[in-house]
């Protein structure tokens, strides 16, 4: 993916129209669409393929599994069009690898989650998490936009690797703050696609992000 406007459009819809809607609306300000469990199971996996056309797809299947079903659920992924993928770290180094090597690299795993209770359990075993991501050779980490400071922290941790950051709007985190804290891209969801407007939405979230830069 191109590091352009540093957004990761999160399309959590539930319909293949309304999917096509915001992409079309909102794909000149975003740099990858990050799809998850809902909009997969309200239509099926060839959406993978079908948004692929547009940009890079990021399946966020948040994989936590042994070895050898995170391997065939990558290979799924893969197969069917995306760019990269998302893994839970909890499951140890054997579970990472086995999606570090499915997917060519093209992993990030999740950290420290953005919501209230990822403070929790993830929030303490965040920094192993992120060391794990480095030494399993993924891609990068999931870091939370609505604790800027940890994501400058996890940042010492994994050194060049990439952060992609959600919890901007709805959950409260600032577009600017997480970039400024060090996160390659922000991940956004009900800030664009339940605006008025999602265009407009993008393209001032892209704005905001580049005056941060
Ligand atoms: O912008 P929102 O709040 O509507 O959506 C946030 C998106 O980011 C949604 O797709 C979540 O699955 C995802 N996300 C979090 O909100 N918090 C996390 O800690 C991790 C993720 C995520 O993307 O993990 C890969």
């Amino acid at each position: 993916m191109q590091k352009k406007n540093r957004i990761i459009l999160a399309l959590d819809v539930t319909s293949r129209a309304e999917a096509m809607r915001v992409v079309e609306a909102v794909k000149d300000h975003v740099d990858a669409i990050k799809i998850n469990w809902p909009l997969v199971l309200a239509t099926d996996p060839n959406i993978i393929r079908e948004l692929s056309r547009v940009k890079d797809v990021i399946c966020d299947f948040k994989i936590a599994d042994i070895p050898n079903i995170n391997k065939l659920i990558v290979e799924q992924a893969m197969s069917r069009g995306a760019s990269a993928v998302i893994c839970h770290g909890f499951t140890g180094d054997d579970s990472v690898k086995a999606c570090v090597d499915a997917s060519k690299g093209q992993v990030f795993v999740v950290t420290e989650m953005s919501h209230p209770g990822g403070k929790q359990f993830t929030a303490p075993l965040a920094d192993k998490l992120a060391a794990l991501a480095k030494s399993a050779g993924a891609r990068g980490i999931v870091a939370p936009a609505t604790r800027p400071e940890r994501i400058a922290a996890l940042r010492k941790i994994i050194g060049a690797l990439e952060i992609i950051s959600p919890g901007v709007g709805a959950q409260g985190g600032k577009a600017s703050d997480a970039i400024m804290a060090g996160a390659d891209y922000i991940i956004v969801g009900r800030a664009i696609y339940d605006a008025p407007d999602p265009g407009n939405a993008a393209k001032a979230l892209a704005d905001e992000v580049k005056e941060a830069v």
